[in-house]
């Protein structure tokens, strides 16, 4: 029997799904065991600075819509079986709660996922062990560390595919990308350079290669920057719908793209992680709010 401190408690949530609420000094949050899925984390005095779907499934196997989803050990398709779901199983499966301390502002939430038959048995037979170390305060610090159990290498993809929730997307401004290179998924294969901060006039869906520095989102309606640092990952990727795309995704709502966009801390692509046996990888994102300078 786990014993939990007084900021941390855990009842049913959405569907029924086990969530776990943390009440801290410094900010509440709640995530479910569902995919050590973080679902709001609203510092005192703020708006949550996580936005989440209304039209979000709470059903076993299925990813929650918005939040923080935990993409791994790959992302989007499969490349060996298009037909595997996309961005992995983690983000599907019931992670198991370790446990959770106060220090000081700070409240920390541990959970764990390891290899199953399920697992095993799609396109990724590989034994791991999988750590998410949420810490809720005046920042927001989301860890995966992944130990491979196999007695060969290993390689894997994993983002934090997290929805930060805007004023107005017309409204925003994503900077801390000037220079880097990135491959648009919406306009072919051929690499680009990014020019100033990023503005959002249409559908955007690119992978920021070889990124490791922080992005902040500046919200001009809500008059916020929210910094997402990092360690670990080398890629970015910076997604939102539009109107066309939030229409065919049957668990957003049809205006949902102007309230949300998404920057997601990840190893993907050419930044996929090689683990040798018995090593562990370890990515972090921290995200922190203030004024808008
Ligand atoms: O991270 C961007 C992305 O990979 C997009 O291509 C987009 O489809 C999105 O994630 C959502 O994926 P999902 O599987 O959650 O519907």
């Amino acid at each position: 029997m786990l014993s939990l401190p007084s900021s941390v408690t855990v009842a049913p949530g959405g569907g029924g799904l086990p969530r776990v609420r943390v009440e801290g000094p410094a900010a509440t949050a709640e995530l479910y065991l569902h995919g050590a899925h973080v679902t709001s984390w609203r510092p005192r005095g703020e708006d949550d600075v996580l936005w989440m779907s209304g039209a979000s499934a709470y059903v076993p196997g299925t990813p929650l819509r918005g939040g923080i989803p935990i993409c791994f050990p790959w992302f989007g398709a499969s490349a060996t079986d298009p037909s595997a779901p996309a961005h992995g199983f983690a983000r599907r499966s019931a992670w198991e709660l370790l446990g959770a301390d106060e220090d000081g502002d700070d409240v920390t939430v541990r959970l764990g996922l390891g290899d199953s038959p399920a697992t095993r048995d799609g396109v990724w037979p590989h034994r791991f062990a999988a750590t998410c170390t949420v810490t809720v305060g005046h920042r927001l610090t989301v860890t995966l560390e992944v130990t491979n159990l196999d007695a060969a290498e290993v390689s894997f993809e994993e983002a934090f595919h997290t929805y930060l929730a805007v004023g107005d997307i017309g409204a925003v401004r994503v900077a801390g990308l000037d220079g880097a290179t990135y491959l648009d998924r919406l306009a072919g294969a051929a690499p680009r350079t990014q020019h100033g901060a990023i503005r959002f006039t249409d559908e955007t869906d690119r992978i920021y290669v070889g990124t490791r520095a922080t992005v902040t989102v500046e919200d001009a309606v809500r008059q916020r920057a929210v910094s997402v640092a990092k360690q670990g990952s080398a890629t970015t990727v910076v997604w939102n719908p539009w109107v066309e795309r939030s229409a065919a995704i049957p668990d957003l709502g049809d205006d949902d793209w102007t309230g949300m966009v998404c920057v997601e801390t990840a190893n993907v692509g050419a930044d996929a992680v090689r683990l040798a046996p018995g090593a562990t990888h370890l990515m972090s994102a921290t995200l922190g709010v203030g004024p808008l300078a």
